[in-house]
Parts: C-alpha cells; structure tokens; sequence
C-alpha cells in the first residue's frame, strides 16, 4: 500500500515535470516562432492575410495540445499572439504613386453603356458609389462631385470609365451626382457647393473633385486626388486642341483640399447659366496667395464628350461684371451664404445622387 502510494506519486511528480518541460518547450519555440514572424510582417506587407491565417493555426494547435486551464505561460502566449494579430491588421499607407496605374487609356464614346454592366464591373463598390483599397490606407478621402442635370447618357460613360481609374488610384473615394431640381437656369457653382456640404454631412472627406459629367481622363497617372496647391486637373481637353485655351483657365475638372476650399469662402452661388464661375474661382485662389498646380499635358490628357449647349444654361451676359468684382463679392458670397433645399437622395452601387432645388437668379 505506502510503496504503491510512494510510486505512484513519484509517477504523478514525473508526469508534472515533463508536462512543464512540455509547456516551456512550447512557449519557447512559440516566442521565436512569433518573432521572427514580426519581423517578417515589416517586410512582407501584402501577405498579411497569409500571416494571420498562420498565426491563427498555431494558436489552435498549441490550445489542443495543452489545456487552457493550465498553464499561465500558455496566457502570456497567447497574449503574445494577440498583440501580434493586432499588428498585422494595422494596415499600412498605400504607396504614392499607386503601383498599379496602367498609363494612356484609350476612350471613346462610340457604342453606349449599360449601368447594369458597369456595376458588374465593377464588384467592389458599395451603395453610394464607395470604395477604398483593402490592402493599405488610402492617402487621401476624396469626395467627387458633378455638377448635373438631364445628361443620362453622359453620366455612364463618366461612371464606365472613371470607376476602375479611381480604383486603381487606390482613393478612399466616393462619387456624388448633384442633379438640380426643376427647370430654372443652371447654376453649375453652387451645385459644387452643395456637393461640398452634402458629401461632409456623410463622410470625413479631406479632398474634394469638381467634375463636368462630360470629362473623361485619358491617363490613369492623372490622381483625381488634392496637391499642396489647387490642382486643375483637365489640362489638355480634345476641344481644345489639347492645350490650355488661356493660362487662367480652371473650369472642366479641379480638386481642392478642405482647407484650401474654405480658404477662398467655396464657389460663388450668384453665377447663372453658362461661363465665368470657373474664372472667378481662378480669381478667388489668386487673392488668397494659392496657385494653381497642374499635371503635365501628356498625363492631363482627357476627353469631353460632344454636345450642344444644353436648355436653360445659356451663356450669362453678367459673367463679366461679376469675375470684375471677384475679390469685392467672395467674402459674402460662397460657402458661407449657401442656401438650398434637397427634394430627394437616390442610393446606387455607382453613386450617391442628391436632388437639390437651388432657386433661381433674381430677376
Ligand atoms: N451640366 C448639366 N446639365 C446642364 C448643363 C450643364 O449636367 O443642363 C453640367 C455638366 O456636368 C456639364 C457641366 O455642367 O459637363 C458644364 O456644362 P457644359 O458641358 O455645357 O459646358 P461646356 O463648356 O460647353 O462644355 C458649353 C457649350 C457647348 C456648346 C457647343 C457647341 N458646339
Ligand atoms: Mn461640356
């Protein structure tokens, strides 16, 4: 009886032993495995996914091995292995400029598109015409707004081509179509004003595009994204020969930061029907020391997609009076005197499109 005691404590003290030698082997290996792993994370930054599937595997297979209830050194492991999962999601910054830009781009407006084909195309997007890159952060948020009304058949190809650049910009990015309500004349500044208010009600944005619907880039290497200066980004436009009609020229498809937006109080709401708003902008930027940046005329490439003048936005006989008196007028008139009423706001995987009643000019 008192030797088979002794034995099978001696047993049972031997057992324990090898167990703890067991357990201390593991965490060992696991503390190197792991290290070495980290190490690894800060050079391979686009096999995270790979990474984390491994660490989870060795978690499982040390947990079946041991029983949890334990071993404190399996805790501290296991804590390990947390932190270090928690690492690997922290995502890095996508690279500048994106590694998969492809260059010149052909485009052409022959045969039409269907949405329904552009948002099979396009998978990724989520309701609003959202999208950021899934393997690294993207450098800028940025908000597209186009100024919009009755032109269908121009905001597909708009959305065709521009979609799969902005993808491949590796933009945190969404799209906002702002369609003015009714039938009064255009007003195509104060609709980017109020796609500047509206795209901040929904999003943290730091950068805002200012898009003609009808403006297609013929190179992906032009970033719809915001520079140190206010970027005019449609450089070199087919109608115009590909050159700039006149050095001051702003008008087609620009971007701003916030910061550099409310530098200048936004767009003037008081320009109705077509002309002078993009020149006044010019002005605006100029009289708060800003200058203009620009791509270069190969990568500013773009194309504007023929049309007629459009109802209802003929050319504005007080255009000129008013860019005379830019610098008397901008303080009290832009984005801090921005009055408007939205009818309606429509969802799509493409975009989000915002209805908005503007008024009309005084008459
Ligand atoms: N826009 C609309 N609907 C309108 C008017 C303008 O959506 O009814 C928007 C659209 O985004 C367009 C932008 O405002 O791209 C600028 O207007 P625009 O394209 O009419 O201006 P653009 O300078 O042409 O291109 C003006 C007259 C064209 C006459 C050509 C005659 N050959
Ligand atoms: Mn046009």
């Amino acid at each position: 009886m008192g030797d088979s005691t002794l034995n099978f404590s001696l047993l049972h003290r031997t057992c324990s032993l090898v167990v703890i030698l067991c357990i201390v082997h593991l965490s060992v290996t696991l503390f190197y495995y792991l290290r070495t792993l980290d190490l690894r994370l800060s050079f391979v930054q686009n096999q995270q996914m790979q990474v984390l599937s491994d660490i989870k595997n060795s978690t499982i297979s040390l947990e079946v091995i041991i029983p949890k209830a334990t071993s404190s050194a399996l805790k501290n492991a296991n804590n390990f292995v947390l932190n270090v999962t928690e690492k690997a999601k922290v995502l890095e910054k996508c690279p500048d400029p994106s590694p998969i830009l492809v260059g010149p781009l052909r485009v052409e407006f022959g045969s039409s598109v269907s949405l329904d084909v552009v948002r099979r195309e396009n998978p990724r997007l989520s309701s609003g015409g959202r999208y950021k890159p899934d393997g690294c952060v993207a450098l800028q948020k940025v908000a597209m707004i186009i100024p919009f009304r009755n032109r269908e058949e121009h905001l597909k190809y708009w959305l065709y081509y521009l979609h799969p650049i902005l993808q491949r910009q590796q933009l945190d990015y969404g799209v906002y179509v702002i369609n003015q309500y009714g039938d009064e004349t255009f007003n195509r500044a104060k609709l980017l004003n109020v796609g500047y208010a509206e795209a901040l009600k929904e999003y943290d944005y730091d950068c805002f595009v200012f898009s003609d619907v009808d403006l297609i880039p013929m190179d992906d290497r032009n970033t719809y994204k915001c520079y140190s200066q206010p970027r005019h980004l449609s450089v070199s436009m087919d109608k115009f020969g590909f050159k700039l009609p006149y050095l001051q020229y702003f008008g087609g498809v620009s971007s701003m930061s916030k910061e550099q937006y409310l530098k200048i109080n936004g767009f003037p709401n008081n320009y109705w029907g077509w002309g002078g708003e993009d020149d006044d902008i010019f002005n605006r930027l100029s009289a708060r020391g800003m200058s203009i940046s620009r791509p270069s005329a190969e990568i500013g490439k773009c194309r504007m997609i023929r049309h007629n003048r459009d109802a209802k936005n003929e050319a504005n006989p007080q255009r000129f009076n008013r860019i005379a008196h830019t610098r008397q007028t901008m303080d009290r008139d832009g984005i801090n005197s921005l009055k408007y009423e939205v009818v309606n706001i429509e969802k799509d995987q493409l975009f989000t499109k915002i209805t908005v009643d503007v008024g009309r000019p005084e008459r």
